[in-house]
């Protein structure tokens, strides 16, 4: 039984690669001593899963950013705006892919699949010649099979490449004609990965979990069809991950490759049926170990997966795997010392999850290590009963719950003038989405207090000045409604973790998001509870300085959710749903507090989305309960707000309207006001603000740029329902840029107040 992983992370345990590539930005390495940093972390990820026991050490799942642009330059696919297509182009060159140069916007950046990962993404120009540069690849071959490795290279698939690529002119429509094009090259770069002694070669097809068009199924067969043709003296693996091939598994089998990987986490029944008909020319790759959840495997339930496996499929033909590559996970456990107790047995991160691949390959050849699988059973058995897990009294609260507190006691329209009459404010009402600017004095004064430098005392004191300065500068800008500004937040998901019971914050489980950039996902592990307010005390603070209404500023459930790990013995709809009641504690807290506003962000809710359509209202359902839970239970004077700032909206338009917000800001200035037409053609109910400063760039936008999309607006949206605020929160930018901007939104909206002739 053969084993070996879809890919691994590739930072380093102690973001490594993030630390080294940060320095080459600021010009403080060579490139040569990044290369090296690179050349150092590939041997020793390598040598982590030989140590494990694993058959093969995969190949070339390293990049310096991101492995989509790493294929995408592989194949020459290169904008024009970057120049003539270079085979050696060096590192700068290749950073300015993804973070722009003088001159050129960088490439644009997405969600990869439903992960938390993001990817650069391909452009295809119109008139592309696509060319082979292998050097990365094989580079990466030669530097393993030279140190004594049995290395597996992987890359992504020519399908699901051109399927995450898009048109440089959209009017050109949909990449996948380039297939054609492209797969000579692909047919040359397995021949000479055959020539380099790559013994199986690993495709990767994550479309393959979709709902594959007519047209895509159709290249798969085209394109592996072809390839068979071109594998040389190597064998071809082709993976998909992230869910179930379904009924595509028939399409798969009569193709001219030597082995299909599946991720049968989803429906573990997929193993069984595969390994019934799998043709006897292949051998079947089981992911069967969970590749992007955190917990500790059920080793009997998986060996007995194997075992029924077994029964279809001799031992030659079986491998074991990761069900996707491990690097949307944290890479090792070793160095946590402050998980809560119980909670440590319960996980395993990248490095651990390779020993039990070992374990599981052990036990189906017959020699298994039964003291581990009896270890295994004791500790899934305990954690069901260790306390925190199952608070019978939270569950009864929750159950309580879900009968009728899901609605506004009464409709807008009714709640509308109430909430007028309250607040006071002028036509076109002036605020921010909530964060200012966090200096670097905020960020060190942070570190301070964690690295326990700072009392609790002196932190506060410091919070305190800072917020005193935000609300003087908001009330000597003008505008309507105030924050706090969040300078006692560090990632807004993590903040929020920290107030509840049932999560647990781990000390260096770093994810990767993009690029450099990672995320630090709080893991979900007990029934939540909130034990005490967690932002009232700012929130009032911050009120009782100013006469203006000051919004209480919350996370929404649904973006905790999805930016957390989350427990595997409870469905995401509860674990939403006890984590809505938290917050729907907070909001009251708030409102008791006196705070007439308070805003709960959702800029997750789209990218929970399932991938596949017959899984999406369910989805839309909870997740729209989830946040009427959280903000339903105030008085109709309290105004909602939400704000979401990523703008594909147009697919889960009905439930931005069921979430019945009372005002909703959204990004609209770089796609115009398209936005707000899609807003009015659905005949979105009530009041919103559409971002008219584009923050994510640094340029001061004038009062006329301003009133000019404002007036437009007025010509969608009824006047009385607009709102005017940037686009999204201001903490990424500087304080000068910041006040400008402001100074000139409010101008803007003092302008459009006075001209009431204006429709
Ligand atoms: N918070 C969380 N998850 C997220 C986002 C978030 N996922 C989606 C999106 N936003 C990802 N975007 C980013 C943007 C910036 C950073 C990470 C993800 C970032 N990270 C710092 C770094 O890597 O240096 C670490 C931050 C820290 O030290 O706390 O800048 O907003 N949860
Ligand atoms: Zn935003």
């Amino acid at each position: 039984i053969t084993t070996h992983v879809i890919g691994y992370p590739r930072l380093g345990a102690g973001r490594e690669l993030k630390w080294a590539t940060e320095k080459f930005w600021r010009q403080e390495i060579s490139a040569s001593a990044l290369q090296e940093v690179g050349r150092k972390l590939r041997r020793r990820h390598w040598q982590e899963q030989q140590d494990a026991g694993l058959d093969f050490v995969t190949v070339n799942d390293f990049s310096f950013y991101d492995t989509t642009l790493d294929t995408a330059l592989m194949f020459g696919i290169v904008p024009k705006r970057f120049g003539a297509s270079d085979a050696d182009r060096g590192l700068s060159d290749y950073f300015s892919f993804a973070r722009g140069a003088e001159g050129r916007e960088p490439l644009a950046m997405t969600k990869w699949f439903d992960t938390n990962y993001h990817y650069l993404v391909p452009e295809i120009d119109d008139d592309l010649k696509f060319t082979l540069h292998p050097e990365k690849i094989l580079g990466e071959l030669e530097e393993a099979i030279s140190a004594g490795y049995r290395a597996k290279p992987t890359l992504l698939g020519p399908v699901s490449l051109l399927s995450l690529s898009r048109a440089s002119d959209p009017k050109h429509g949909d990449p996948l004609q380039h297939l054609e094009q492209l797969l000579p090259l692909y047919g040359e770069l397995l021949e000479q990965l055959s020539a380099a002694g790559a013994e199986w070669i690993q495709l990767e097809e994550p479309v393959l979990a979709d709902d594959l068009s007519a047209a895509q199924h159709a290249a798969i067969v085209r394109t592996y069809m072809k390839l068979g043709q071109h594998k040389g003296g190597s064998r071809l693996l082709l993976a998909s991950y992230y869910g179930s091939v379904r009924g595509k598994l028939n399409t798969l089998f009569t193709l001219p490759i030597d082995g299909v990987h599946l991720d049968i986490t989803e429906q573990p029944e997929d193993a069984v049926t595969a390994a019934r008909y799998l043709p006897d020319d292949k051998i079947l790759s089981l992911g069967l170990v969970q590749g992007r959840e955190i917990w500790a495997a059920k080793l009997a339930e998986l060996r007995e997966i194997g075992e029924e496996v077994l029964e279809h499929i001799d031992a030659e033909r079986l491998w074991l795997a990761s069900s996707c590559s491990l690097q949307h996970m944290p890479h090792t456990l070793e160095h946590e010392s402050e998980l809560p107790s119980p909670l440590r047995p319960w996980l395993a991160f990248a490095k651990e999850k390779l020993v039990e691949l070992r374990h599981l390959s052990q036990a189906l050849a017959g020699s298994a290590d039964e003291a581990v699988f009896a270890a295994n059973e004791e500790i899934h058995r305990r954690r069901a009963l260790t306390p925190g897990v199952e608070v019978g009294s939270l569950r009864e609260s929750y159950q309580a719950l879900d009968r009728d507190e899901h609605k506004r006691r009464l409709p807008f329209p009714q709640r509308i003038p109430r909430q007028q009459q309250l607040l006071q404010l002028p036509e076109f009402p002036t605020t921010t989405i909530g964060s200012f600017p966090q200096t670097q004095e905020v960020r060190s004064q942070r570190a301070a207090f964690r690295r326990r430098k700072l009392t609790a005392e002196q932190y506060r004191v410091f919070v305190k000045d800072q917020i005193r300065n935000c609300i003087r500068k908001q009330e000597d800008i003008g505008l309507d409604v105030l924050v706090h500004g969040e300078f006692e937040r560090n990632d807004m998901v993590e903040y929020f973790a920290e107030g509840l019971k049932g999560v647990a914050s781990s000390q260096f489980g770093w994810v990767q998001s993009y690029g450099t950039r990672c995320v630090k996902p709080p893991i979900i592990w007990g029934d939540i509870e909130r034990p005490k307010a967690i932002t009232v005390p700012w929130i009032s603070y911050a009120q009782s300085l100013t006469n203006r209404p000051v919004k209480g500023m919350l996370t929404g459930p649904i973006t905790i959710l999805q930016w957390s790990f989350v427990r595997d013995d409870l469905p995401r709809e509860q674990v939403a749903k006890q984590i809505a009641c938290a917050i729907r504690a907070e909001v009251l807290d708030l409102e008791r507090a006196g705070t007439a506003i308070i805003q709960v962000d959702e800029p997750a809710l789209r990218e929970g989305l399932p991938l596949r359509q017959n899984e999406q209202a369910a989805y839309l359902s909870w997740a729209a309960d989830a946040f009427k839970i959280s903000t339903s239970a105030v008085a109709p004077e309290t105004q909602i707000h939400t704000h979401m700032c990523y703008s594909e909206f147009e697919d889960i338009f009905q439930t931005i309207i069921d979430l019945d917000a009372d005002v909703i800001s959204i990004e609209t200035t770089r796609n115009r006001l398209k936005l707000l037409e899609t807003f009015r053609n659905h005949g979105y109910p009530n009041q919103i603000g559409p971002g008219i400063w584009d923050i994510h760039s640094p340029w001061v936008p004038s009062v006329e740029s301003m009133t000019s999309l404002l007036t437009k607006a007025t010509g969608i949206i009824p006047r009385e329902n607009l709102w005017v605020n940037p686009d999204c929160g201001l903490k990424t930018r500087q304080w000068k840029e910041s006040e400008a901007s402001l100074r000139n939104l409010v101008v803007a909206a003092e302008q459009l107040r006075a001209c009431t002739t204006l429709s």
